[in-house]
């Protein structure tokens, strides 16, 4: 009796799971456009066409591979919006009784698809080095989730970097040689582009008219759309970018979104680019003399570490994670995040470039947006709900864990030992933001002082209870405690005047 097999929109690798339970001669693969996973949250065009361009191209493949692959387009009369509705239509054309899918990356589609009226059996999404009881055991009976020790065992598990038992080098961890501030007269490789084919522009026409209205610029459209592109984009970071990820991993400079990064996410996120592979291409690089060990350690780290226990963390917490708010921050998301008018250069970079590209480095996400949200006290689920739209690699289990753990501390420190806060002489020293900025980081209370500077005292000072004994904060109360009180009243009612501001709907 013929199975369906869903293959979603994330899942485009040609051996996921349910592909390799099938039956070629007889199973019927199962891919659609749908509206509702378009419109959960207003995805940034970019992010839609990219998933539906990549789609098409891979049920074709799979054709060519001689699989059957009832595929429904978004514009098909007869598309019944939604996965769920779409398996159903599906199993009423061809009688089958059987759907086998791989581990959605989103709580809210497993949900969806343990409701549908079909006989369901779901796979582990192997395409991830630790699976969901590797996970489990490693975390069970430990005080304190700390990404660093997960990652010793994924380096000793995949031996990646590993001379016998011990790390390359001596060292696990490489991060005291990087993270340098970037100089703006670097050389700095253009990304790779590619001109959309017929089949690009047949969805970006459809994109376009359908989700046109969404934050973000659909044109340009440049990203790779299948396997051999995206790796064409991995060989060229490794040949260009590679030698100076270490060093300049944190920086930002102002028209210059991408520095040495790899831009290869949403590539490995939606299967395109598969993670063991690549970290075993970069490692060769090192290995042929082409790269240095503190870079080619610190971008292995961040994909059999950070991305791997994220993934981790959003399937150990279960679906709760996502109302995680433990700060009790409410306020709105200002429209700033939407583009509005601010004068804080550095927010406005980081949200120009993401609406032009789908993309912002990690530190623009951690320090700049992030940073802000949290010091202004954003309700953390806006702030979710935000991220998953606006970058093309976002899907759930990476994207959750980063902002509601990593970046809004909303789940208490689950996995960060304390919130990532800074004030302005952060952005100031890893960036070149500030000095065409409408505020001085240099002033730290009244005319044009700096927002970072005046909410960064206001956030420590209103969960003064929750940290003042976290030792590694405890210097910071100091200081606050050393500065006379009239100053501490007026950065808290300046403080607030910002907010207020916020609150308003005014710029910033
Ligand atoms: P590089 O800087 O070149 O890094 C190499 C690879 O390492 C990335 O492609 C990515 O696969 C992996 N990686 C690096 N950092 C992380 C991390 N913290 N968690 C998981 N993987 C990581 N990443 C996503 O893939 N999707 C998201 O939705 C996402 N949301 C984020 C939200 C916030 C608030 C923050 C602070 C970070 C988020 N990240 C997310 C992590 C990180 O910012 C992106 O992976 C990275 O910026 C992607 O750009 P790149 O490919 O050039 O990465
Ligand atoms: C993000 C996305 C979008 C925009 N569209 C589709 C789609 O039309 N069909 C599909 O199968 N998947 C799509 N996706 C990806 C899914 O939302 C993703 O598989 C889930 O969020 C689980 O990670
Ligand atoms: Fe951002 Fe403050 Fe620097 Fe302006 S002065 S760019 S607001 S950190």
């Amino acid at each position: 009796m013929v199975k369906l097999i869903l293959v979603l929109g994330d899942q485009l690798s040609p051996d996921i799971a349910a592909l390799r339970r099938a039956d070629k001669a007889q199973d019927l693969v199962v891919m659609a456009e749908v509206a509702a996973e378009a419109r959960y949250v207003p995805h940034h065009p970019k992010k839609i066409a990219l998933i539906l361009a990549a789609m098409r191209k891979h049920a074709d493949r799979l054709r060519a591979a001689g699989w059957q692959v009832a595929y429904s387009r978004l514009d098909d009369p007869e598309n019944a919006g939604s996965i769920p509705g779409e398996l159903l239509r599906r199993a009423s054309e061809t009688g089958a009784t059987r759907v086998l899918a791989t581990r959605p990356g989103e709580w809210r589609l497993i949900e969806a698809l343990e409701q549908v009226p079909l006989e369901l059996e779901i796979l582990e999404d192997d395409r991830f080095l630790a699976s969901h009881a590797d996970f489990d055991r490693w975390a069970e009976g430990r005080k304190q989730l700390r990404m660093e020790y997960f990652y010793r065992e994924m380096r000793r598990r995949t031996g990646l970097l590993m001379e016998g038992d011990a790390p390359a080098g001596g060292k696990w961890n490489f991060d005291q040689d990087n993270r340098k501030p970037a100089a703006d007269d670097l050389f700095l490789p253009d990304p790779l582009r590619f001109a959309p084919d017929k089949a690009v522009e047949e969805v970006l026409n459809l994109v376009e008219a359908r989700f046109g209205e969404n934050f973000g610029a659909l044109h340009p459209f440049e990203m790779a759309t299948d396997a051999e592109q995206a790796e064409a984009v991995l060989t060229y970071f490794i040949d260009t970018a590679l030698p100076c990820f270490g060093d300049y991993q944190d920086a930002m400079l102002k028209g210059r979104p991408f520095l040495y990064h790899s831009l290869i996410s949403a590539y490995l996120n939606i299967g395109l680019l598969d993670p063991l592979e690549t970290c075993r291409r970069v490692e060769a690089a090192w290995k042929a003399g082409r790269a240095p060990l503190n870079a080619v350690e610190g971008f292995i780290r961040q994909i059999i570490g950070w991305r791997e226990f994220v993934r981790g963390i959003y399937f150990r917490e279960g679906p709760g994670y996502l109302d995680r708010n433990l700060l009790g921050h409410d306020r709105d998301l200002p429209a700033l995040y939407w583009g509005g008018e601010t004068g804080m250069a550095c927010l406005s970079q980081a949200v120009a470039q993401t609406g032009e590209h789908a993309y912002a480095h990690h530190i623009q996400r951690l320090m700049v947006t992030g940073n802000f949200g949290l010091l202004a006290g954003i309700d953390p689920k806006q702030l979710h709900e935000w991220y998953l739209a606006v970058y093309a690699d976002a899907f759930e289990w990476v994207e959750a864990p980063n902002t509601l753990g990593m970046s809004q501390f909303a789940d208490g420190g689950l996995f960060a030992s304390k919130p990532y806060i800074s004030s302005g002489n952060y952005i100031d020293r890893m960036s070149d933001y500030c000095g065409s900025c409408r505020y001085s980081v240099k002033t730290k209370l009244g005319d044009g002082a700096c927002p970072f500077n005046l909410l960064y005292w206001h956030f420590l000072s209103r969960h003064r209870d929750r940290f003042s004994a976290n030792p590694r904060m405890g210097r910071i109360y100091a200081t606050w405690d050393r500065m006379a009180e009239d100053r501490r009243d007026a950065i808290l009612t300046q403080g607030d005047a910002v907010l207020d501001r916020l609150a308003a709907g005014e710029p910033v």
